[in-house]
């Protein structure tokens, strides 16, 4: 992984053989004052973190595992568009490779419906502001026995003959998560309202009937139909509209 991203210069690059979460990494050097566009990558994570606590794994050699240091500019109401906008931007960098990907609100990357990659974004404080952190983890070449769970799948088990190199993956993807923050971050209002129906349009979630398990441990069901200027998906009920900001979709089959 070393040798070729050695020859991108224009990269503010920080490369581990291996780090228990390049999330944990990457926060930690934000709050020794790393600037906006600070990368940590992995060539191998050993305590890969989900969401709620829960745990991403990926083999050694077969992953991309990554994460950048953002102090956004825009308001902070803006900032819960981070996740999707970055869900986004992978899905679309993936198609770039030939993949045919589609999001799943708020932002795993599905290709065939199984997991190819999942986000975390996380907000920390740090003496210079806060700063978010936006960890990216892609399955490239795991095989499909070493997937950790019957959801997931990875670039080489989706489409064997497409054979890109991790290294590139890992440029593609990045370039174009700092391309699209930096036109969401310069754009105003103008630009986040085409993020939103741009994300609409592609998020496999808005037009189907879902169940969203919330993190309290309830669950609703409904039409998913949107997602609003927030981020939130909207949710046609039996009882009315409701508004999730955090939860796992389940979509449910007909
Ligand atoms: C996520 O959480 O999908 C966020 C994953 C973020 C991983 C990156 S890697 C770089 C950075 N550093 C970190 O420590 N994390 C980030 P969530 O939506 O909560 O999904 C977690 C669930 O996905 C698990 O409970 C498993 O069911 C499943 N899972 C675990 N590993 C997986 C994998 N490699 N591929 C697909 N699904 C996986």
């Amino acid at each position: 992984l070393a040798v070729e991203l050695a020859l991108t210069p224009d990269l503010n690059l920080e490369l581990l053989p291996e780090a228990p979460s390049t999330n944990e990494v990457a926060a930690e050097r934000a709050r020794a004052g790393a600037p906006d566009g600070l990368l940590v990558v992995a060539d191998h994570q050993t305590a890969g973190r989900g969401r709620l606590d829960r745990t991403w794994e990926t083999p050694a050699g077969a992953a991309i595992t990554f994460s950048l240091v953002l102090r956004p500019t825009v308001p902070a109401s803006s900032w819960p568009w981070l996740p999707l906008l970055t869900g986004h931007t992978v899905s679309k960098a993936l198609a770039s490779f030939g993949y045919e990907t589609q999001v799943k609100w708020p932002n795993d990357v599905l290709i065939e419906g199984r997991k190819v990659a999942g986000i975390l974004v996380e907000r920390i404080e740090t003496d210079s502001g806060p700063a978010a952190v936006v960890g990216v983890g892609i399955n490239v070449s795991t095989p499909a026995d070493e997937l950790p769970v019957p959801t997931a799948t990875s670039l080489a088990v989706a489409h064997p003959d497409l054979t890109p190199t991790r290294e590139g993956v890992l440029l593609g993807v990045v370039a174009a998560v700092r391309e699209g923050y930096d036109a969401w971050q310069a754009g105003g209002s103008e630009a986040a309202s085409r993020l939103a129906s741009s994300y609409v349009a592609h998020c496999a979630t808005v037009g189907q009937d879902v169940r969203v398990d919330l993190p309290g441990g309830t669950a609703i069901a409904g039409r998913a139909v949107d997602v609003d200027l927030d981020g939130r998906l909207v949710v046609e009920t039996g009882d009315g509209v409701e508004k999730v900001g955090a939860g796992d979709v389940v979509h449910v089959v007909p």
